[in-house]
């Protein structure tokens, strides 16, 4: 009885070793351990032995039970884990395949404008101020020295909400509120972008467009000093080469008062239809503050003075990108929007 005992369990064994996958391994669990096993069989044989043989004979088959059973499951582990690395080996993934391309989206060409010139003033030590569109008329005119019967007024075509609130015609309002708040101290040196309203609506004016205007206040500012910053400027956003040129304008904020051109990029200066053969194009308005606005915000204009400028971002973004109609920048058409 023990002799068969240790020769079922050396074919146990022997038949767990070689099961190759866990069907057969299975299979020879039942073939052992079954209700009709081989193991079981003795067992039940076991009926028949003495009553001095049978336990001797009993823990013998439990031994073997338990030997087998152990094996089987070390074997079990055994043929998962090389299961899984099979698995794992054939999944193979070629690294050298391109990934997935997810579409990113771009700026809007007025937004990479606006930041681009921001940028430039933020490096020559310039601060970003904001202020409300809804404003109110005294910021909007009265303070730029714009009273109420003057004729500059019409200069620009005013969204009115009631006969004292509007919709800010330029930024230049939230640089008299900064003046405001910073009087008596010195400097002021912010630019100011942001949306502006005006009554205007055609292939060059929207009623809705964007400016970014400048300010500088402070002890012994000149005109040379708003000239030096603005060729810095031309040439950071329209390259090295360009050259300016300040021509005698008017506005009632500023005196004296200029309009800035550039050298046309396309013709060097020479002349083109770019620049309607003139070598030239305009920019930028600016000039020395009024020192009645400097006055009205709290500076005493005897011991200081500051230049100003302001520049349509549309018109920019339109010379920077040759456009030759300003609703391409609204129409938010992706064909248009996907070029930049
Ligand atoms: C321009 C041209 C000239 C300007 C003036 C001021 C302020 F508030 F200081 F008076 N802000 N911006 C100014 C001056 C704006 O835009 C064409």
């Amino acid at each position: 009885m023990e002799q068969k005992l240790q020769y079922i369990q050396a074919r146990a064994m022997e038949e767990m070793s070689g099961a190759g996958s866990l069907e057969d391994l299975n299979e020879v669990r039942i073939r052992y351990l079954g209700k009709k096993g081989e193991l079981t069989g003795v067992l039940r044989g076991m009926a028949a032995l003495s009553s001095e043989e049978r336990p001797r004979i009993g823990q013998a088959a439990n031994r073997v039970r338990a030997e087998i059973e152990a094996r089987l499951e070390e074997r079990m582990s055994q043929l998962k884990d090389s299961l899984r690395e099979k698995k794992l080996s054939a999944e193979t993934i070629d690294i050298t395949l391109p990934g997935t391309v997810f579409s990113t989206g771009k700026l809007h060409p007025l937004t990479a404008v606006t930041r681009q010139i921001e940028d430039i003033f933020l490096g020559l030590g310039f601060s970003i101020a904001e202020g409300p569109e809804v404003e109110m008329d005294y910021y909007n005119f009265e303070a730029l020295n714009l009273p109420k019967e003057h004729p500059a007024r019409d200069m620009q075509d005013t969204f009115f909400i009631t006969p004292e609130i509007l919709l800010r015609t330029h930024t230049s309002p939230v640089q008299v509120r900064t003046m405001e708040r910073t009087a008596p101290a010195l400097p002021v040196k912010i630019i100011a972008p942001g949306k502006v309203y005006r009554r205007d609506d055609d292939a060059t004016h929207s009623p809705m467009f964007h400016q970014i205007e400048g300010l500088v206040v402070d002890k012994r500012i000149t005109f040379a000093d708003l000239r030096g910053v603005l060729q810095v400027f031309a040439e950071k956003m329209f390259g090295s080469e360009t050259r300016t040129r300040f021509r005698p304008s008017y506005f009632p904020f500023t005196e004296p008062s200029a309009e800035v051109d550039i050298s046309c990029g396309m013709c060097g200066g020479e002349g083109c239809r770019v620049c309607s053969r003139t070598g030239w194009l305009e920019i930028l308005g600016c000039g020395m503050v009024h020192p009645r606005v400097l006055e009205m915000s709290g500076y005493n204009s005897s011991e200081v003075t500051g230049f100003a400028f302001g520049m349509g971002v549309e018109r920019i973004t339109m010379l920077k990108y040759n456009l030759d109609d300003m609703r391409l920048l609204f129409d938010n058409d992706v064909r248009f929007l996907a070029q930049f």
